[in-house]
């Protein structure tokens, strides 16, 4: 299995090893430029595979200067090092035997940041998917699981800490100036979860006693000086090891559990056994410098790896095709300790605002594939919002379709059946399968089935019989590989309202099974009915977003507006909301198209206005009431033949009618939402900020003044206030004389931390309008704008591409060939990030022709490069296949 030569991997040509991997010791002579590693390898031939098979071991950039069989060298005859590997002959037959290899590797130039490389002066790996690869040759692949022992040795003064997974055996000075340490991880583990650092790093220290009582040391290193910084994810640490135990029953498994923040990274964080890597973005924070954005996001991502401990390592996955049985299960296990966390109404609401944002366009275009995909070419381009998040979404509703006591006695089951081993979701579903002793055979076509399905629903109401009838159709549109689909097994939550608000039961129907208020969809159509019911009800479908679909119901504004302000589920409130919010943006940008009149429907303006002003509704909640739909959702909606100038026109003018409607309330929440006390990054805390913010900038709309913004700027005391003030200055008044001064005051406070500039350019990448591309083009060439920093090129580039809609999506197609030129320019340095970045463009077909054309333009021009990485083909190609 290799995917670096841009072949296609396919499912259904997985194999066991022939050889297995009993242990690994390995020891690292780290040098900036010229690293020695030596792998001494334990291998045995498995019993059906015949004495002539040779051994082959994945490698790739490496220079090999040693090779041992038992310690005696490997003649030139029985070996063969090609590009992508190493292949030995003649090895035992039945015994085990030892292979030593001895590699040199270069981590001052690793600039894909995968393997071994280093960053501000610290060395520090990275390995998933297949970046061990690129320190050893190794059978580099999640299936091969071994007990590894690390040995390092470095410079003492430059690299004082020597780190590894697992627990510390001990170490000392060598007297040349150097010293080691050696570290053994007791948990037979696959090659991408090795972690190494090395370097010069502060530490914050604490403790955790376990369920049975152990006592676990932490440590979070950061740079010296950042110490302070580090005492929210410290915090976020000890949560989820808590939550874990009591929700899972999960207990932490090693002595100590370390956590390192780097500043160059090409994602969040990573999972490594006991030593996970961050991103810095995801560990530092403290109020002057972090958002709220940020600090439950650092929440999110450090419990996130925490659970990897056991949904990802102790349990992992088979192959990469397997990618979600670790990543969908664990996004839904820090969804759930987030929601128990804070508000669970106000967590879904931004998990369905992002699934909506990011997984649906990638399902709905040339990049839509399974959650679990049947092949690949580039693996790293798998790790996608759909493995993710959709991934996460179908554990969701396993949950759903059987109930909470039936999931937890099925994840048991899991834990116990397949702890240190790598599987398969065949071998997740059988647990919930048995457990329940429900067939989850059509359930699973949640796995195998690309694309978001679309769930039409019609109500019809008997007076007379008082019968309701709904007549349900489902289906799941073509993606590419996938032209004919089967029915779905849909979990729809379903509540039905009557005209007062009450509320009435709904467990039983005809022609449906139903649990709770579950109605289980599983036919192409099906007509459900409802007997006595007295009057009336108003549907309100898909509660708390139990699957997800997208959904066609004509509801009148009225009903709608019901289900706002009655339903018990609040996140169908805040559904009903953004439906009606929608509505109108829809009409307003095809009014903006054909230059008629912009009006927004009073009953809309007056149900959102309603619900932001509603006391008994936390100020968390009422904050996303208010945010509307963005642009790039509206596109979503419209479907095809977009023109994201009347999207933005149209959006304006709802927003200023609102504004304009809203005043007094707006002021009210000014003065009102005010901190009391002390900074604290709390739940309700940040949804007062959050509110404010957002009524602030609905008023500085309504005046049309930068005034309010600039005092809000001048008075902020965190940066989540100061932020925002900045962005609604450099959004609404991009050339205000205060906008300038605002912009130049803020990169002056915080020019020495890289994680606020990050801020201050991607506020500006993101600044609407067609002059966005020269803004951002000369901001490229701020002395601070550094295309080595991966968190850097994401904030200006990154934000440009992806959530600037009409700076991007300039009708001349002056931003598609800038984007292009990027992606040539970044792909030979870092694949990865390059190719993370090029998909901005998975929705290029459905723009109007022109902006479609000069999209279709630019996609070629990067396909017609020379010496494309496999990551960059791999998207370009799939994006412009018919
Ligand atoms: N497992 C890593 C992601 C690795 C990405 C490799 N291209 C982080 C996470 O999902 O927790
Ligand atoms: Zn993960």
């Amino acid at each position: 299995m290799r995917t670096d030569t841009g072949e296609i991997i396919h499912l259904e040509d997985y194999r066991q090893t022939d050889f297995v991997l009993e242990r690994v010791d390995l020891t690292f002579e780290l040098d900036p430029t010229e690293t020695k590693v030596e792998a001494r390898l334990i291998f045995h031939r498995r019993e059906d595979v015949a004495s002539d098979v040779p051994l082959f071991l994945n490698g790739d950039d490496l220079k090999m200067t040693g090779l041992m069989l038992d310690q005696e060298e490997i003649a030139a005859a029985d070996f063969d090092v090609a590009k992508h590997g190493l292949t030995i002959r003649d090895l035992p037959a039945t015994a085990p035997f030892e292979i030593t290899i001895t590699t040199e590797i270069n981590p001052q130039a690793n600039t894909q940041l995968m393997g071994l490389y280093r960053t501000n002066n610290v060395y520090c790996t990275q390995c998933e998917a297949e970046g061990f690869r690129r320190i050893t040759y190794f059978p580099d692949r999640p299936d091969v699981l071994a007990v590894y022992t690390v040995n390092i040795i470095a410079d003492k003064e430059t690299a004082p800490l020597l780190l590894s997974n697992g627990n510390y055996l001990g170490g000392a000075s060598m007297g040349d100036g150097r010293h080691f340490a050696a570290w053994f991880d007791p948990h037979p583990k696959p090659s991408y979860l090795f972690a190494l650092v090395a370097g010069d790093l502060g530490v914050i220290e604490d403790t955790f006693a376990t369920l049975s009582g152990r006592e676990v040391t932490l440590k979070i290193y950061v740079e010296h000086g950042k110490e302070a910084r580090a005492t929210y994810a410290m915090d976020a640490l000890k949560r989820s090891m808590k939550w874990d135990e009591e929700r899972f029953g999960r207990e932490y498994d090693l002595d100590i559990f370390m956590i390192v923040a780097v500043s160059d990274f090409n994602m969040g964080a990573m999972e490594n056994k006991g030593l996970n890597v961050f991103n810095d973005k995801y560990v530092l924070a403290d109020p002057e410098t972090a958002t709220d954005a940020d600090y439950a996001n650092i929440e999110a991502i450090i419990a996130h790896e925490y659970f990897h401990n056991w949904t990802g390592n102790r349990i992992t996955c088979r192959d990469w095709f397997q990618l979600c049985l670790k990543e969908g299960l664990t996004v839904y296990r820090d969804h759930e300790f987030s929601a128990d966390q804070r508000s669970r109404a106000v967590k879904r609401i931004a998990e369905v605002r992002h699934l909506k944002a990011e997984q649906f366009p990638e399902d709905a275009g040339p990049l839509a594939h399974p959650v679990r995909p049947t092949k690949y070419r580039e693996i790293n381009n798998f790790y996608t919002t759909t493995v993710y998040e959709k991934g996460s979404e179908v554990t969701r509703m396993i949950a759903t379709v059987l109930g909470a006591d039936l999931f937890k006695r099925g994840m048991d089951l899991y834990f116990d059946r397949h702890d240190g081993q790598a599987v398969t979701i065949e071998d997740f579903v059988a647990c919930f399968a048995e457990t329940s002793g429900r067939d989850l055979a059509q359930f699973s076509l949640w796995y195998h089935q690309a694309g978001t399905p679309l769930v039409t629903a019609a109500a019809a109401y008997d007076a007379a019989r008082q019968v309701l009838t709904l007549s349900l159709e489902q289906m799941v549109p073509p993606t590419p590989g996938q032209t004919a689909k089967e029915p779905m097994h849909i979990p729809l939550r379903i509540g039905l309202l009557l005209e007062d608000g009450s509320e009435v039961p709904v467990a039983a129907a005809n022609g449906a099974e139903m649990t709770g208020d579950v109605l289980h969809l599983v036919e192409r159509a099906q007509t459900v009915t409802f007997d006595n019911i007295a009057s009336r009800p108003v549907v309100s479908f898909n509660r708390s977003f139990s699957a997800p679909i997208n959904l066609q119901f004509e509801q009148s504004a009225a009903d709608r507006a019901l289900i706002a302000r009655h339903e018990t589920d609040l996140f169908a409130r805040w559904q009903a909301l953004n439906e009606l919010a929608m509505q109108e943006l829809v009409a307003a940008a095809k009014s903006a198209r054909a230059g008629d009149r912009i009006d927004c429907d009073l009953t809309v303006i007056d149900a959102l206005l309603t619900a932001a002003a509603d006391d008994t509704l936390e100020p968390a909640f009422r904050a996303q009431v208010l945010a509307l739909p963005g642009e790039a959702d509206v596109a979503r909606e419209i479907g095809t033949n977009n023109d994201p100038d009347a999207i933005h026109t149209g959006r304006q003018q709802i927003m200023a009618a609102i504004a304009e409607a809203g005043r007094d309330l707006f002021s009210t929440l000014v003065e009102t939402m005010v901190a009391t006390g002390s900074f604290s990054p709390d739940a309700a805390s940040a949804g007062r900020r959050a509110l404010r913010n957002s009524a602030l900038s609905y008023l500085v709309y309504a005046e049309n003044h930068p005034a309010r913004a600039v005092d809000a700027f001048k008075a902020a005391n965190n940066m989540t206030d100061l932020s925002q003030a900045l962005s609604v200055l450099a959004h609404r008044f991009a050339d205000a004389p205060e906008t300038k001064e605002a912009l130049a005051d803020f990169k002056e406070r915080f020019a020495d931390n890289a994680l606020v500039i990050d801020k201050w350019f991607s506020i500006q990448a993101a600044i609407p309008g067609a002059a966005a591309l020269d803004r951002v083009k000369s901001l490229m060439a701020d002395p601070l704008f550094t295309t080595s920093n991966p968190n850097r090129v994401r904030a200006l580039v990154g934000t440009f591409a992806f959530a600037n809609p009409t700076g991007f999506n300039r009708a001349d197609g002056e931003g598609y060939r800038f984007l292009a030129q990027q992606i040539l320019d970044i792909d030979p340095r870092n694949p990865q990030l390059a190719a993370r970045i090029l998909t901005s463009m998975r929705s290029w077909r459905s723009l109007e022709t022109t902006r479609a054309e000069h999209a279709r333009a630019a996609l070629r021009e990067i396909a017609n490069g020379t010496k494309l990485s496999t990551d960059i083909s791999d998207i370009v190609d799939r994006m412009l296949k018919a």
